[in-house]
């Protein structure tokens, strides 16, 4: 099978198991949980959980324990671009192609959905100690979900992004923030999907590595695609950062050294996937493929 057809196959096992932990909508509350769900279920790409389930498999994890951390991550995620687009923070109308949540639901309910999915981000993970009482991963997983989600993660990550909008800031300053906005989430991935399969401790250490890597790749990636696409293919408005007044890797590097970076530092991670004990094809080529992903 060619990996555009494995790609498919494996989003759509992934959509498969994270329908079954969204919430149902009902009693009193039923618009915040339709909130909710109307964002989960728009599009995406579903990297992060698919990252995980990769991962896990690559070490030979067979059992569901994985799953409602896998829809945790989505949901954080899903948490994480309700805020962003919120009129406080980017004031966006358009995300996965549809309307953002703010827009449907309003501004009150939308900041609601995005607490609402972090919450029960940490509610559906925390299933997994019912489900195997006796794994020896699940603490350490959960630990590892919460702290790169948090303050010393993508939340921290995301404050100093919005602190300095507007304002000059250093090669060092914007490193900062892609390592904890947006790599944060990916080294989480890769790492709660080690952790539950049992992999060496040197493994992880190393995945937390190629998830930096990754996530540097994915956001200088995301910064080219905001001048240079449109809102069909990127099913949210371009030149976003411009609106914003924001310093990014293509405004302090330029187009062309941005997209030779993305490269050299996409090389990177596959470097280091092929120094990790075990191997999987897939994970290598969607790494490539994100290099050259239009949305
Ligand atoms: C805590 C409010 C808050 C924000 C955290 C993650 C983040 C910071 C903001 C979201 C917007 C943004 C530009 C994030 C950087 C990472 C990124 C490129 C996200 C988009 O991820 P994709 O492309 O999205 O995987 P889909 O829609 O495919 O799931």
């Amino acid at each position: 099978m060619n990996f555009e057809a494995e790609l498919k196959e494996n989003v759509a096992r992934v959509k498969t198991i994270l329908r079954r932990y969204l919430p149902p909508e009902e009693g009193f509350q039923k618009t915040l949980l339709e909130a909710m769900n109307y964002s989960m279920l728009s599009g995406g790409k579903r990297l992060r959980p698919l990252m995980m389930l990769k991962t896990y498999e690559m070490y030979g994890g067979k059992s569901r324990v994985i799953e409602p951390f896998m829809a945790a991550i989505e949901m954080i995620h899903t948490h994480s671009l309700i805020h962003d687009d919120l009129p406080a923070m980017d004031n966006d109308e358009y995300r996965r192609g549809r309307k953002t949540t703010h827009v449907v639901y309003g501004e009150a309910m939308g900041i609601l959905a995005g607490d609402g999915l972090l919450n029960y981000a940490y509610e559906t993970a925390s299933r997994a100690f019912e489900m195997e009482p006796d794994h020896p991963g699940l603490g350490e997983a959960f630990s590892i979900l919460t702290r790169k989600t948090g303050i010393y993660g993508m939340i921290g990550g995301q404050s100093v992004d919005v602190e300095l909008e507007g304002k000059k800031i250093s090669r060092e300053q914007l490193d900062f923030i892609y390592r904890l906005k947006t790599g944060a989430l990916i080294e989480a991935s890769l790492m709660v999907g080690a952790k539950l399969s049992g992999a060496p401790r040197e493994d992880l250490a190393l995945l937390e590595e190629i998830g930096t890597n990754i996530g540097l790749a994915f956001q200088i990636q995301d910064d080219i695609l905001d001048v240079t696409g449109t809102l069909q293919m990127l099913g949210k408005p371009a030149k976003s950062d411009e609106k914003n007044h924001k310093t990014t890797y293509v405004t302090i590097k330029g187009l062309e050294q941005a997209r030779e970076d993305v490269e050299e530092i996409s090389e990177k991670a596959l470097e280091g996937l092929g120094r990790l004990s075990c191997q999987d094809e897939f994970l290598r080529s969607l790494v490539t493929w994100l290099i050259h992903r239009e949305n």
